[in-house]
């Protein structure tokens, strides 16, 4: 084998021993070079893997369509596989790893006969920062290697920052038949290491992403003193201040993308308001010199939902999947060469192929043009409000920390924690309606503390107890102040009581107005509220009270909510912090 890319002991061992295992007929290292990138670009449109889109409206783009049974996070088949059970938690799927692996051999031992290894080294993160991890992923998939190409960094400046490092999460990646019943998506924390096999959608393969920026870093990150959560970073500037940055936690497909790259309301545009984008999905958080929380985004692109997104809910989404985008389970408009999916415009394509392949006519067809976890994957740097500090190797400073899931009923718009455990409690009593994004039922209330149920690494009582022991660490004075947020709330008509979008922005400017003490709130048994008069309406069809409508606190549904809480509590016995238990009998105490 080619070594001239590394010397790196550990890394070339690995290799070794995965080329005898798989048998691979070719070996590539992947450099990330603009060549070898177009290079495979031309070949998967030579295999029909991807369809190369009109150069002159979507310059760079491709369209790929999934095998229909693979088109979504499987968490049933997500497993942590950790020596002890018990450090996996009640909430992850475990087995013993030695088993695991037995399993995981016979299925993927020999799987890239007549097929190509691509190794793709990648970094977590600007190449070098502190905040930064690197991992190595091999695979037999050209769409991986496409996508890790614009959702991380590659090449050459990563193995060089490597150096003879043995810190490096192995990533094995087999595509083999796309087997549903043979499909494991595994992290072995105490390893370093992922398998996934027998897909060939996103989340379950490029492994920087959910397996490793936060399952195995979530584990990384309790024994090394940081954190790594399920959270967008946005940057907000109110006219004539500095830029106040918050991370917000929502499970997938509830608008962090949208709330990552919102537009401000006239009004606020008129003043001066600004948001940008540090990230739409991940972030790794750890204390600064200066004593307060910092955050990077550890990706490099945005694999973001498709239906939805349009010239209204998110023009700088859109605007970023323009160029050099890789569109997945979308429709594919045969009349121009360019995709469609459903809430683009109101003009569906009529001579079309849809997401499963086969001919589709927008105007008469009752099916769905582009499943509804399609996704684009888009290059960062082509988003128009990427923030200045998305390079940042420090990161930037977090002022709030939000949490929010999809609710229909009962969580207010928005309301502020106590404290940091209270915020801590807040973020693990999350419960969200179910997507798209994993394959199951959709609509359903499941509880997801901190939107991380399908993504924490280890146990989730011993991850509370991380936020807890974090939160010693920090004065007081310089934590960031912690929020739950609900866009989702709907009238008996199930329409949605709050507009959303860019009017959220509303809302984060009252969050930054309470972080900087500059306006009071109302103490309820569950938070603090804000009093009606203290959002901004102005610009909007609503009214006073109908806001007030959505900032109650209802006390027998709270109760109601909180049994779900206890029930998911109990799951943990003596790995539940007791300063959560004391913080569930004191708002139960509150609501009497
Ligand atoms: O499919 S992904 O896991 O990458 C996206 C998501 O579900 O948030
Ligand atoms: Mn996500």
């Amino acid at each position: 084998m080619d070594t001239k890319h590394t010397s790196n002991p550990s890394l070339l061992a690995w290799l070794d021993e995965k080329i005898a295992f798989l048998k691979p007929a070719e070996v590539v290292w992947i450099d990330g070079s603009k060549e070898q990138i177009d290079a495979l670009k031309a070949e998967a449109v030579k295999t029909g893997e991807m369809v190369k889109l009109n150069e002159e409206l979507l310059p760079d783009c491709y369209l790929h369509r999934t095998a229909e049974n693979d088109v979504a996070r499987v968490e049933a088949r997500t497993l942590i596989c950790t020596s002890k059970e018990e450090d996996a938690g009640p909430t992850n799927h475990w087995m013993d790893p030695a088993e695991c692996h037995k399993m995981l051999d016979e299925i993927a031992a020999g799987s890239y006969a007549g097929r190509t290894m691509y190794i793709i080294p990648y970094s977590m993160g600007p190449v070098g920062s502190k905040f930064s991890k690197i991992g190595i992923e091999i695979t037999d998939s050209i769409y991986v290697v496409l996508n890790m190409n614009i959702m991380t960094r590659v090449g050459q400046a990563v193995l060089d920052c490597l150096g003879d490092s043995d810190d490096w999460v192995r990533g094995m990646h087999c595509k083999c038949n796309v087997d549903p019943e043979k499909r494991w998506i595994v992290q072995f924390p105490e390893e370093n290491s992922i398998v996934s096999v027998n897909s060939a959608y996103g989340g379950n393969v490029l492994l920087g992403k959910k397996c490793f920026a936060l399952r195995i870093a979530s584990y990384l990150g309790k024994n090394e003193g940081w954190q790594a959560e399920h959270m967008l970073i946005l940057g907000l500037t109110k006219p004539g201040e500095e830029t106040k940055y918050i991370c917000a936690a929502f499970p997938s497909a509830c608008g962090k993308t949208n709330l990552a790259m919102l537009i401000p309301p006239e009004g606020y545009l008129r003043k001066g308001y600004k948001v940008e984008c540090v990230g739409d999905d991940i972030s790794w958080i750890r204390k600064g010199p200066d004593g307060r929380l910092y955050a990077i985004n550890p990706e490099n692109g945005f694999f973001g939902v498709a239906p939805g997104t349009n010239e209204k809910s998110n023009p700088n989404a859109l605007a970023a999947t323009k160029k050099g985008t890789i569109f997945t389970n979308v429709c594919h408009n045969l009349d121009n060469n360019t995709v469609w999916w459903e809430g683009l415009d109101k003009n569906p394509p009529t001579n079309a192929i849809d997401w499963k392949g086969n001919p589709w006519n927008g105007q008469e067809s009752e099916e769905k043009g582009a499943h509804p976890n399609s996704r684009f994957t888009a290059p960062a740097v082509n988003c128009p409000c990427l923030s200045p500090e998305f390079e940042n190797p420090d990161g930037v400073p977090i002022s709030a920390i939000v949490f929010g899931g999809r609710r229909a009923k009962l969580t207010p718009l928005v309301y502020q924690s106590k404290d940091w455990n209270h915020g801590v409690f807040v973020g693990s009593i999350m419960g969200s309606e179910t997507t798209a994004a994993a394959t199951g039922a959709v609509g359903v209330v499941r509880r997801d503390p901190m939107a991380m149920l399908p993504f924490c690494g280890y146990n989730m009582g011993d991850y509370w107890k991380h936020w807890i022991e974090i939160g010693e660490t920090l004065d007081p004075e310089k934590a960031p102040k912690i929020f739950n947020v609900n866009w989702f709330r709907k009238d008996e008509n199930d329409n949605f009581m709050w507009p959303g979008f860019g009017d959220n922005l509303r809302v984060l400017d009252w969050i930054i107005d309470r972080c900087e003490g500059k306006v009071d709130a109302q103490e309820t048994a569950i938070g603090y509220l804000p009093y009606a008069k203290d959002i901004n309406l102005e610009g909007l069809d609503m009214t006073e009270a109908q806001l007030d409508s959505i900032l109650d606190v209802d006390k027998d549904a709270w109760e109601e909510e909180l049994k779900g809480v206890d029930e998911l509590y109990a799951k943990f016995g003596n790995k539940l912090p007791k300063e959560l238990a004391d913080i569930l009998a004191e708002v139960k105490g509150n609501l009497k």
